[in-house]
């Protein structure tokens, strides 16, 4: 079976980020792929690793100066065994095919294990929303909506937020699609509370992530509170994995953005974080104005020369890398084991590098894998597209209930799945194995299309 996966990868060479993800999930997957016969498992390999189809579009629009622009806009259609394709849309200027195939495949299993009827896609350009005026933010959403309005709908493929596409970007592009498809209707997730939006989405994935760490620990004795946690980024996901750490009595000791990292040696606060969702939301401006405004932290600026991220190195219990992929690499992994840490959740998606990955799990390091850990910020997208077909909105306690349950139930699944593929308490693994087979089955159900 490695020499197919081999082939298979070697079709894709040049998309790096693809590779990793794809690697991953099909080594771990091997005993499952080993059950079926041959020529089946090869098919069926074949065919998950090459997306239903990849839309690359001219995104052109005109800057506040009057300049004309044009990104390279693109949406990856990876699987719809499971439902219509589902995942972020990205807006960041690193954006390429690769990182959006990576996005999708993972998406692919991610909801898989989330139970809900949803196949896997992603989206985005390479536009860098910071620095630009609200004007030319909205000029670019409705020029990517001119050509995804085609592709996107509630029964085909319904693209949510993601790096760069919060809510003032599903505001403009959902504007956009209602406007082009003369249609109201949840194509996209994310949206406002008062035009089909649904309570606790903006919070899903921190708090979700923050809920699959404490089952984590919970099952090996130990608990979140007093805990140091090391916590990088700065947005969606990381203004609320810090907001649940808080208020589990976790000491939250860091963030960062794409400049650098604040480390306050009393911890962030509620007021604190108030003060980090002010300055990244409403002003949009950049993480040092943190240690300016409070003593007691200190900005440290990236080093695009360093061979790891100091952030790493601060001494803590617990990491949860909430920035992006491939922030925690092989030295910023023997930085964590030193201190030592007894548990790493990937919020964001692939933030660990495979060796990283390895390093931890060789150190009994308890690691929670990105496709289980931050699958509720994709729950509660399903959970407002369920809302906006039965034209109801749930309370936001019965929805944060609902959030808890569905993390320890995907916590089950992976240590279920670990256990019964002989390798026991492993959750990467189990992730991958129990939502491989989910999809699997049901492509093989449905016959080779
Ligand atoms: P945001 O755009 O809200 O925040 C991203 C944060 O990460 C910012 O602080 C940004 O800094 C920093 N960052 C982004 N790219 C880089 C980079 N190349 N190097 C250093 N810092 C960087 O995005 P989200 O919080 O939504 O997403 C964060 C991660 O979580 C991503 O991996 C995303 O795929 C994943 N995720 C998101 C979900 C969601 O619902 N939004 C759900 C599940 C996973 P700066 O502002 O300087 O760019
Ligand atoms: O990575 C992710 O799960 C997301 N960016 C959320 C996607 C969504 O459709 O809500």
């Amino acid at each position: 079976m490695r020499e197919t996966i081999e082939r298979f990868l070697a079709r894709d060479a040049g998309e790096r980020e693809f590779q990793q993800a794809v690697r991953e999930v099909l080594e771990s997957v091997e005993p499952f792929l080993a059950r079926l016969p041959q020529a089946v498992a090869e098919g069926l390999l074949a065919r998950i690793v090459e997306p239903e189809r990849v839309i690359s579009f001219r995104v052109p629009w005109v800057d506040d100066r009057g300049r004309t622009c044009v990104n390279r806009g693109f949406l990856v259609e990876m699987n719809n065994a499971l439902g219509p394709f589902k995942g972020g849309l990205r807006f960041h200027p690193s954006v390429t095919q690769s990182i959006l195939k990576f996005l999708a495949f993972q998406q692919v299993f991610k909801n898989a294990l989330t139970g809900l009827p949803l196949g896997g896609g992603a989206g985005g350009a390479d536009f860098d929303p910071k620095g630009k005026s609200d004007a030319e933010v909205m000029r670019f959403c409705t020029s990517f909506m001119r050509e995804l309005y085609r592709h996107v709908g509630s029964r085909v493929d319904i693209p949510g937020g993601d790096i760069g596409v919060g809510a003032r970007e599903i505001g403009f592009l959902f504007g956009a699609y209602r406007r082009m498809a003369n249609r109201f209707e949840g194509a996209l997730t994310g949206k406002g509370l008062a035009w089909g939006g649904s309570l606790f989405r903006a919070e899903a994935a921190g708090y979700g992530c923050v809920y699959f760490a404490s089952e984590l620990l919970a099952a090996h004795g130990l608990g979140l509170e007093g805990q140091v946690c090391l916590v990088s980024g700065s947005g969606n996901v990381a203004q609320h994995t810090a907001e649940k750490l808080i208020q589990a009595g976790a000491r939250v000791v860091t963030l960062s953005d794409s400049s650098g990292h604040i480390y306050d040696r009393d911890g962030i606060d509620e007021e604190k974080l108030a003060f980090v969702k002010h300055l990244k939301n409403v002003r949009r401006g950049r993480i040092h104005e943190y240690a300016e405004k409070y003593r007691s932290a200190v900005f440290v600026p990236v080093d695009p020369a360093g061979d790891h991220n100091p952030l790493w190195a601060h001494r803590a219990d617990c990491a949860f890398p909430c920035a992006t992929e491939n922030e925690i690499g092989e030295q910023d992994a023997y930085r964590l084991i030193n201190h030592p840490v007894k548990l790493v959740c990937e919020a964001a998606n692939m933030p660990c590098t495979p060796e990283a990955v390895q390093l931890f799990t060789g150190k009994n390091v308890l690691f929670a894998p990105g496709k289980a850990a931050n699958a509720g910020g994709v729950a509660v997208s399903g959970l407002e597209l369920v809302q906006n077909s039965m034209r109801l909105s749930w309370a936001g306690e019965e929805i944060d209930a609902r959030l808890r349950l569905l993390m320890k139930g995907i916590h089950r699944t992976c240590l279920e799945a670990a256990e019964s593929y002989g390798s026991p308490g492993e959750l990467l693994r189990g992730a991958n194995l129990a939502a491989f087979e989910k999809v699997a089955r049901a492509m093989l159900d449905q016959g080779v299309v």
